[in-house]
């Protein structure tokens, strides 16, 4: 038994997340700690939104609302979205709460008293109308370049070309349209990473264990010279969390809030300090998980992302995280396995919401059942390559693995048992050779099962799982009970009691992949799906009688509907995009 702590990346707040972001990192941490919690393992599963920073303001101003307001909406989308696809987070949390403000100033602090923070002077356009400082995605301007007259300060959308400020002809405010602009001086604060170099290299090569993806993008950050250059983390923006050190003003930083990916990882923390608010109970409870000196050293603390989310997590976020820590004060804990995910692409190419190119997370709900997303984004997770998401396989594999294997299975195993026997498992007969053989075999399937799930390898799991979902329906095919009941209904009843308890082995082990159908196949069986949550099968036989003569039961509903043709068709005609 350990304590697994569990994050995935936050999803942003601008907009709701395609499935490739689903894949991504919410939905195999969700399935991770699933398989964890039911092997008896102690997990918390923490996820929030990521409110700040300008494509927040601007997706704000875009939608007409404040941009608190705009968060706050949004957040209860998304929370209601994380739902829809069954995602058992214990906190999703928000990085504008009140917990994260606190606890970024305090570690904003810290870092400062550890002489890893530097005060820097910059010239920078302020906006006399606007009363601030415009980012420079906030300054508008003619291209020097090819004359596109909306090109923005950092870079023009109409030819690429990379900018800078003071390269737009004509220069005006984005908010205001103002163009009494001034370059004033002004002070921002810097991470000094390039202290930790030699640190962090040293822990980076002590992670043996983790993924290259994982490693060969952090060392690459760590040795290509510039790559661990001091880092920017404050900006001029209103919403945000100002700047402060610890809990006193911070001299020169009036106005000014931390940079999104400042904070925007310390929530991982805030968030499971708002989990302890939520749930009635103290620091303590969120420190266990955090604090090395309040309890966290035997915690195991996996993070689950994207590839280009990497070197922030292998990089600025240890930094903080070191840099705050003091023995005898404050040691913070610091990931112990990162799971990266390359790419899923649609249809060959990109996800684009501006195209309407692709499926995104409420339009998937509305379409399919969170199940037949589920399976085949994790049995097709990008794990070692980028992944395409096609309708055409998609159909496949719901067709096939969920309908035609394992849905049809449970419905002919409870279908045949009610027109012969009723509907309580049936007694007689005796298991012979042919269970036995299964039983060992599945025996060896559930330890390689778990032996996937504990490194991580959610395809291989998937494998496996399908694996024992085909076994099963071999034996049926094989063991005949419908036709071996004519003769000999005794034997015929012996098969369809180990057949029923592999409906069973089948509700628990396919639990993080398809919860829903889990959920219908207890309750078909009468089982408390919460208390069957723990029966994690520790040995096959004695898990394939759990279920003995007498024990009743329902035929479910169909557990999964056929992906027809037509259906297919018309959905990659709507997602095709422009
Ligand atoms: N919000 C990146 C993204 O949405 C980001 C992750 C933050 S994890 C601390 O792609
Ligand atoms: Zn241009």
């Amino acid at each position: 038994m350990s304590r697994i702590l569990v994050t995935s990346a936050l999803p942003y707040i601008n907009g709701i997340k395609h499935l490739g972001n689903l894949i991504g990192s919410q939905l195999p941490s969700d399935a991770y700690a699933r398989a964890m919690r039911q092997q008896g393992h102690e997990v918390l599963l923490i996820c929030a939104t990521d409110e700040h920073g300008t494509p927040a303001e601007l997706a704000a101003a875009k939608a007409g609302q404040p941009v608190a307001e705009f968060c706050a909406e949004m957040h209860e989308v998304q929370a209601g979205i994380a739902n829809g696809f069954r995602l058992s987070f214990d906190h999703f949390g928000r990085s504008s709460s009140e917990r994260n403000h606190k606890l970024t100033q305090h570690l904003a602090g810290r870092l400062a008293d550890a002489g890893l923070i530097r005060e820097v002077s910059e010239t920078q356009v302020y906006s006399h109308a606007d009363g601030r400082f415009l980012p420079d995605r906030y300054i508008e301007g003619t291209c020097p370049n090819c004359g596109y007259d909306k090109a923005r300060g950092d870079q023009c959308e109409n030819c690429t070309k990379q900018l800078d400020p003071t390269d737009l002809i004509e220069p005006r405010s984005a908010i205001s349209g103002s163009t009494d602009l001034e370059p004033r001086e002004t002070k921002h604060l810097y991470l000094a990473q390039s202290q930790m170099r030699e640190k962090l290299t040293e822990w980076i090569d002590s992670k043996t264990d983790w993924p290259l993806l994982t490693t060969s993008i952090a060392k690459k950050w760590l040795n290509d010279g510039d790559g661990l250059q001091d880092r920017g983390i404050t900006r001029d923006l209103d919403w945000g969390i100002a700047v402060k050190r610890g809990e006193e003003d911070w001299p020169g930083m009036d106005g000014k809030v931390f940079y999104v990916w400042f904070d925007a990882p310390i929530a991982y923390i805030a968030a499971t300090a708002e989990w302890a608010d939520a749930t009635g109970q103290d620091d303590a409870a969120w420190q266990r998980w955090w604090r090395d000196d309040q309890g966290a050293e035997d915690v195991r603390y996996v993070e689950f992302m994207a590839k280009d989310n990497i070197p922030f997590h292998t990089l600025s976020f240890p930094v903080t995280m070191m840099g705050a820590s003091k023995e005898g004060e404050e040691s913070w804990h610091l990931v112990d396995y990162i799971k990266g995910f390359n790419w899923l692409t649609y249809d060959g190419g990109k996800f684009s919401t501006s195209q309407g190119r692709g499926v995104f997370m409420d339009q998937a709900l509305e379409i399919m059942p969170s199940d037949y997303w589920r399976w085949w984004l994790l049995a097709n997770a990008p794990e070692t390559n980028d992944s395409d998401f096609t309708f055409a396989a998609f159909q496949a594999g719901v067709n096939k693995d969920l309908a035609d294997v394992l849905g049809n299975f449970v419905s002919r195993v409870t279908k045949f048992c009610r027109s012969k026997f009723g509907e309580a498992v049936p007694a007689g007969g005796e298991y012979g050779q042919a269970e036995a053989a299964l039983t060992a075999e599945i025996e060896t399937r559930i330890r390689a099962y778990e032996q996937h799930w504990d490194a991580i390898e959610i395809r291989r799991a998937a494998a496996e799982l399908r694996a024992i979902w085909v076994a099963g329906n071999e034996y049926l095919q094989h063991a005949q009970p419908w036709a071996v009941f004519k003769t000999d209904p005794e034997a015929a009843a012996a098969s369809v009691r180990f057949a029923l308890n592999l409906v069973r082995l089948y509700a628990i082990l396919s639990r993080p992949f398809i919860p829903d159908a889990s959920d219908k196949m207890f309750a078909a069986l009468g089982l408390d799906a919460a208390s069957a949550e723990m029966d994690w099968p520790r040995e096959a036989g004695e898990a394939l009688s759990a279920l003995s003569a007498g024990h009743e039961f329902t035929v479910p509903d169909v557990l999964f509907a056929k992906i027809a043709d037509e259906t297919r068709e018309a959905l990659e005609a709507r997602f095709a995009g422009a």
